[in-house]
């Protein structure tokens, strides 16, 4: 029976894993596409950067706070939701962009 609890729990584990979902937001023009995302707790936002210039993208969210740092052109950079709850993603560099995030 001990074992069927453990094959049980690496079960759910897994699927709780293979929940997990990727969100890709592009970061093009000095614009977040899209410009608002809804997603769970354990999901990722994929930042791209389509620009021909660097972005930083980061929140001050207390739960849910990142700073990816100096982002360049083409490159992906995941981060994971830790927390429910909505926050704005900003730009260091371009203060206009904006990011509506909510995490259930
Ligand atoms: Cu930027």
């Amino acid at each position: 029976m001990k074992k069927m609890g453990v094959l049980l729990v690496s079960v759910v584990m897994c699927s709780m894993m293979l929940d997990a979902k990727d969100y890709v937001v592009d970061q093009v023009k000095k614009t977040f596409i899209p410009h608002e995302v809804t997603l769970h707790v354990g999901d990722y936002i994929v930042f791209k950067n389509s620009d021909p210039f660097a972005h930083n993208a980061y929140t001050d969210d207390e739960a849910n706070e990142f700073d990816i740092g100096m982002q360049a052109t083409g490159e992906d950079i995941r981060v994971k939701m830790k927390a429910p709850g909505s926050f704005d993603v900003e730009c260091a560099i371009h203060p206009n962009m904006l990011l509506e995030v909510t995490v259930k």
